[in-house]
């Protein structure tokens, strides 16, 4: 007698759909993973990478067993050891470090996995420990900070209501690519009447798609916005009465977009001034008739030097229009402000005492690592636990990465699924369980569902959950505190705070049974302002950021590394290169997944024909990208999807995976961004040459 019964689960992966999942057991074996018919947002469809979840989670390379490296740093080479010597190894190192100073220990993890459980409870047994804390920034805090000036919290227009919109604003994103279900609302818009306007430096899947493409220079959006600042004030297409009620320091803005009419916008930006003109004025005729429009503000427009200011001005625009009075206007950037997530319970910063403690920024890992012990620095690191990131692949500077993680006196901690370019630093490796093998819970950054994951199936092999690796661990080291003990399912019941509003109907047991449950939010969050700032309105000028030391309006910030801003680089480096994700990886996830590989096919830079022609490309060359920091080789696809003066690396390939071990972020710097302390991934100038055969 075969049984079959069907979990309800959650996509764990970094995208902001966190798909309800289906999961179906057959004889304790996971067979199936489909989309949740009956979930607003999933509407039953996956993605093509995790509607092949299976083929992931029984991949032949799964780590079934804790590994001690045997090779050298990098070389991958390792041997089967037991738990009980990987614990008992890990321990001892860890408390010799720690006797001396336990800030010499850093923990290093992102959003392989978004659970609360599995990805925010290891900070308790951190922060017991008194290790070196973390600045998660590598991939949001930029623009997180400029929204949170200008609107005071992650919360925007509901994914639900895209469907109802009339102009739609896909600015900086890919959802064909990176945000499926968005797309899905949006491509109905488009049947009901919508118009889509894409504003892209690449024709991107998306941008083929819409009715309209801007092409602009990477890192110019704020300026963009500023010339539709200035449009909309100089034609009167303003909502006076929404702006006198629920904005602060228009007059200051007045001022300030006065400097930026459209011929100087479309001189920075590298479009035309009709262009400028006609997109200013469309939103705000659209807006003033009362319909929905709306702007999907991604993470591509982020990752330079002005990566936060450009999300800043972007979400000033909604305000001055009205567009907030209509649920479906206003602007998206991510939908995470509205969980009122209990940070504190899960993560338990109270263990920390009264200990000192430093933050490391993730995006500097390179620099950090080969940082020797001082007075501003602290002391050097001398242990590194990963765990649901792959460093050493999606890291800036990668180069500088790799040398970091090779120090020989560095003791390596990796908990992973698979062996990844991270993992083949490590000098004890662990298996982790998958989202099929483990307890969840989860929130969301373009939903506004609390979601559960319920185990399918029984840890593969030998594997864990990183929250049971940090329980055994903290036995070892003799930490008594009960905390450090509880059960996942205990940990995911504390996930959100009860007595916020939001979230007032939370029930872990219940959520487990349902699968997801919708934040108790209104249809549009500003329709009659009541903005989370200090001062309640949407924040023209912003105090806090005069005091944090930033222009306190809406300005432009040049990129590190352009044409216009370094001319003397440019001359060496001429072309601007940007490198966002492939369809069918995300991030680094995936990419040794054999079908989802077959599709990407390998490593390409997209250049444009003049720009190819010029240096002896054509199609299908080998070709060379270098600057100072670094050299990598792909294959060209001569496109003009890419602007002229642009190249494009989709990403994010494992090295071990690629021509010569080496990957786009071989080039990318360690240069921070405005605000929020992120990386300029997409701020970066190169050079291109076919390689002679
Ligand atoms: N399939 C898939 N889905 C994913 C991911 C993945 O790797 N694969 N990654 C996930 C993660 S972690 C994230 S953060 C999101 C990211 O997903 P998105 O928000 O879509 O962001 P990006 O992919 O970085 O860039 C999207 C678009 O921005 C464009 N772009 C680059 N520079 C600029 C610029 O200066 N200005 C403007 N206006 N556009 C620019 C790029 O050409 C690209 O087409 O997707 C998530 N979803
Ligand atoms: N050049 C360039 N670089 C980039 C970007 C870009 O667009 N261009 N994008 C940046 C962005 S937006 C982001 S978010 C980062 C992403 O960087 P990361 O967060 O490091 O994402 P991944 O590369 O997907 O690596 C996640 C790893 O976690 C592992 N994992 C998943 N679940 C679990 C679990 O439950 N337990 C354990 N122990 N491990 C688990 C997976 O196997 C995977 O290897 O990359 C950044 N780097
Ligand atoms: S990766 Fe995104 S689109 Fe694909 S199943 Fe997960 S949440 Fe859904
Ligand atoms: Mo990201």
């Amino acid at each position: 007698m075969t049984s079959t019964s069907i979990v309800r689960a959650t996509c764990p992966h970094d995208c902001p759909d966190t798909c309800a999942l289906l999961v179906t057991v057959q004889d304790g074996v996971a067979t199936a993973v489909h989309g949740d018919p009956e979930h607003p947002t999933t509407a039953g469809v996956l993605c093509t990478k995790v509607a092949r979840y299976t083929e992931r989670t029984y991949h032949k390379d799964r780590l079934l067993h804790p590994l001690k490296r045997v090779g050298a740093k990098g070389e991958g080479k390792f041997e089967r050891i037991t738990w009980d010597e990987a614990l008992t190894t890990i321990a001892a190192r860890l408390s010799d470090i720690a006797a001396r100073d336990p800030q010499a220990i850093l923990p290093y993890s992102y959003a392989g996995t978004m659970g609360r459980v599995q990805s925010n409870a290891p900070m308790r047994f951190f922060h017991r420990l008194g290790a070196s804390l973390l600045d998660r920034t590598i991939c949001a805090s930029a623009g997180a900070a400029g929204y949170k000036y200008t609107i005071g919290a992650g919360i925007g227009t509901d994914i639900e209501q895209f469907q109802n919109a009339k102009l739609i604003l896909i600015w900086g994103g890919n959802p064909i690519a990176s945000n499926l279900h968005l797309w899905t609302r949006i491509q109905e818009a488009k049947r009901r009447g919508a118009k889509l306007i894409a504003i892209d430096p690449y024709r991107s899947l998306t941008a083929d798609k819409c009715h309209q493409h801007i092409a602009l220079l990477p890192g110019t959006d704020a300026a963009l916005a500023l010339g539709m600042m200035n449009v909309l004030i100089e034609e009167d297409l303003l909502d006076h009465d929404y702006i006198a009620q629920h904005t602060l320091g228009f007059d200051q803005l007045k001022q300030r977009a006065q400097e930026w009419p459209p011929a100087r916008v479309a001189e920075v930006c590298g479009i035309s001034e009709d262009e400028v003109v006609q997109l200013a004025c469309e939103y705000g005729a659209v807006a003033r008739a009362g319909d929905g429009v709306a702007i999907r503000a991604n993470y591509g427009l982020q990752r330079v030097h002005g990566g936060g200011m450009a999300v800043r001005n972007i979400a000033c625009l909604p305000a001055l229009v009205g567009a907030w009075r209509n649920a479906a206007g206003g602007v998206q950037l991510t939908s995470s402000g509205s969980f009122p997530v209990n940070t504190t319970a899960i993560e338990r910063s109270d263990l920390l005492k009264n200990k000192l403690t430093r933050t490391i920024n993730m995006s500097t890992i390179g620099d950090d690592l080969l940082r020797e012990t001082s007075p501003s620095f602290g002391p050097k690191i001398e242990a590194l636990i990963v765990y649901n990131a792959n460093p050493v692949a999606v890291a800036p500077e990668s180069g500088v990465v790799a040398q970091g993680f090779a120090r020989e006196d560095l003791f390596t901690v990796v908990l992973e699924h698979f062996q990844t370019d991270t993992a083949d630093y490590a000098d004890i490796l662990l298996p982790a369980t998958t989202q099929l093998e483990h307890t969840d819970v989860h929130s969301a950054y373009g939903h506004l569902y609390m979601m559960a994951n319920n185990p399918a199936i029984a840890p593969l092999g030998e594997a864990k959950p990183n929250t049971e690796i940090f329980r055994l661990l903290a036995q070892r080291l003799g930490f008594d505190d009960i905390c450090l003990k509880e059960s996942d399912d205990t940990i995911a019941a504390q996930a959100f705070d009860q007595r916020h509003e939001r979230a007032i109907h939370f029930d872990w047991d219940a959520l487990k049974q349902k699968g997801w449950q919708k934040l108790n939010m209104p249809d549009a969050p500003f329709a009659n302002g009541g903005f989370p700032t200090p001062s309640g309105k949407c924040e023209f000028f912003s105090d806090r950021m005069q005091a944090d030391g930033l222009d306190p309006l809406p300005t432009y910030i040049a990129p590190y590394e352009s044409r216009a801003s370094n001319p003397e680089l440019a001359t060496k480096y001429p072309l601007a290169m940007i490198s966002p994700p492939a369809r069918n990886f995300l991030n680094s996830t995936f990419v040794n997944v054999q079908s989802l590989r077959a599709t990407e096919g390998e490593p390409h830079l997209d250049i444009h024909p003049n720009d190819a022609a010029a240096r002896h490309i054509v199609h299908g060359t080998m070709v060379r990208v270098f600057n100072d920091r670094g050299t990598f080789t792909v294959k060209a696809r001569v496109t003009d999807k890419a602007r002229e003066g642009l190249v494009v690396g989709l990403s994010i390939w494992w090295k071990k995976f690629a021509h010569d071990g080496k990957n786009v972020n071989e080039l990318t710097s360690q240069r921070l961004t405005d605000m929020g302390r992120a990386p300029t991934f997409y701020d970066v100038l190169v050079e291109v040459e076919a390689i002679s055969q």
